[in-house]
């Protein structure tokens, strides 16, 4: 699709944008000003939501909160859904049932952005780093108005509303985003990994993959995507797609980017890129997104591939922090590592920060328990751990899950909800040459307003605020 359909969008009549968050509100922006008679409905009555649909309404778009008119909504020419609107919706149901064309706000921000150039990143975990450091490696090699949009944060929409769009951008797009977004062409796609998540709204983990590979859609012979070579579900999922396919690899020499672990160096297109050492970022799962966004960068552009760019994207994943809350090390204190890794709110991205760590771990596991066993975490914990405080209203079940399969020399401790006292303890046992990890495994609304909140309390205590 072109921008011409985002004026045939306006054309066919009303457009029912379902949804008043971040997306939903800069969807009904975008096409409000292209034209479009738009109606944007939430179901939620929380104040965010409220407070939305004043805001819109004060620029002249009818919002309403507390409900979806239904009525309304089938008689909408197009319907346009915010990803946290699941396919259940009532008001997509409806859409379905008259043969609304529905999109979701990155498909008709793509619409508007015909002049745009775009990586676009999927996958289960790693997306988000690994879609900031495509768009950090941009500007080293010579876009300094490429931007990240999508689902690490800013909607694609509001970037379409700028005066002057940028001409390249890195988009972090969701299993929920592709759902309903048929024109996805990226310059380059890139698969991060497949694992299971998201089985509260979908039926099977085939529907959860099968809504990934719709990034891979619209490839054409001369397409380009790279993938992660270890993982036999992404390799299997994706060798029909036409184009041309690139592996990145944690020890396989004949991908294009790899990791040459006893040269201890990033290695790309054949030649070394950058010593381990020189990248900050800890764990080897981030040494496969560094390998990952860099050959999807080297990949988009010949531009990118001279011995001067090559030069930029080492001092671009030289220069790369990490991002908060992912294993991001927030400061060393009497040489002990703290590293806040809140984001890990699931079993499976605890293990994966555990796995990373290269020093005796003091692991703190807890919060609002989400239903799956911590025993996955037994096999990290028996290699890295020292001792484990387990905290929160998921306490005891962490030490029911743990203690009986760990030797007594780890010890599992059961805290309560003070986390002055979580970090208390975690100072008192660590030794010089430990980490504390913060990688809960669990939700946090049990103790704090979310994990951004939890996160920025861990740093503060850790670093003696
Ligand atoms: N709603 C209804 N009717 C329904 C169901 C929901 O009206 O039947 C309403 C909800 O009350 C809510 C709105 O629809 O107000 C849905 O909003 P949203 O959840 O889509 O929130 P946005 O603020 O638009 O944020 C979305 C992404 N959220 C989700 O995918 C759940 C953000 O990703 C993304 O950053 C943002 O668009 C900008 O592109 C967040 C996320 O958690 C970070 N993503 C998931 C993940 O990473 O695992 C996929």
């Amino acid at each position: 699709m072109t921008s011409a359909t985002l004026a045939a969008i306006a054309r066919r009549g009303e457009v029912a944008v379902l949804g008043l968050g971040a997306s939903g509100v800069a969807a009904a922006r975008l096409l409000t000003s292209v034209g479009a008679r738009v109606y944007v409905s939430d179901a939620g009555r929380g104040d965010r939501v409220r407070e939305a649909a004043e805001a819109l309404r004060t620029e002249g778009i009818e919002a309403e909160w507390g409900t979806h008119d239904l009525e309304r909504i089938a008689r909408a020419g197009t319907v346009v859904v915010s990803p946290g609107v699941p396919p259940t919706a009532p008001p997509l149901v409806t859409a379905q049932a008259r043969g609304i064309p529905v999109h979701s706000e990155v498909d008709v921000a793509l619409q508007a952005l015909s002049g745009l150039t775009y990586l676009a990143t999927t996958g289960t975990n790693g997306k988000t780093t690994v879609t900031a450091l495509i768009g950090h490696l941009l500007r080293a090699v010579g876009h300094p108005d490429a931007i990240e949009a999508g689902n690490i944060g800013t909607p694609l929409a509001e970037i379409a509303r700028r005066a002057e769009p940028p001409t390249w951008a890195s988009l972090e797009l969701s299993s929920f985003q592709l759902h309903d977004t048929p024109s996805v062409a990226p310059r380059v796609a890139v698969l991060t990994n497949l694992s299971p998540d998201h089985l509260d709204r979908y039926d099977s983990l085939d529907a959860y993959y099968g809504d990934k590979m719709r990034l891979f859609a619209n490839a054409t012979a001369d397409a380009c995507r790279v993938v992660n070579g270890d993982d036999a579900e992404v390799l299997r999922r994706t060798a029909g797609f036409a184009g041309r396919a690139l592996r990145f690899s944690l020890a396989d020499a004949t991908a294009a980017a790899w990791f040459d672990r006893a040269g201890d160096r990033l290695m790309l297109a054949g030649a070394p890129l950058l010593p381990r050492a020189e990248l900050t970022l800890l764990g080897d799962h981030n040494v496969a997104n560094a390998l990952c966004a860099a050959l999807a960068v080297w990949a988009a552009d010949p531009a990118h591939q001279t011995p001067a760019a090559r030069t930029r994207l080492a001092e671009g994943l030289r220069t790369f922090r990490a991002i908060p809350h992912r294993v991001e090390p927030v400061g060393e204190v009497n040489g002990v590592l703290w590293v806040n890794d809140s984001k890990a709110t699931n079993v499976s991205a605890a293990r994966v920060a555990l796995e990373g760590m290269t020093r005796p771990v003091i692991l703190l596991l807890g919060g609002r328990h989400k239903g799956e066993p911590y025993t996955g975490l037994l096999d990290g914990i028996r290699a890295h751990g020292k001792a484990v405080l387990a905290y929160g209203e998921a306490a005891a079940q962490v030490v029911a899950d743990l203690r009986p399969h760990l030797p007594p020399h780890v010890p599992v401790e059961q805290l309560g909800s003070s986390f002055e006292d979580v970090i208390a303890r975690a100072r008192a046992l660590a030794a010089p040459g430990d980490v504390v990890l913060l990688a809960p495994a669990c939700s946090s609304y049990d103790m704090f307003t979310d994990y951004l909140h939890r996160g920025e309390t861990f740093r503060r205590l850790a670093l003696g605020a």
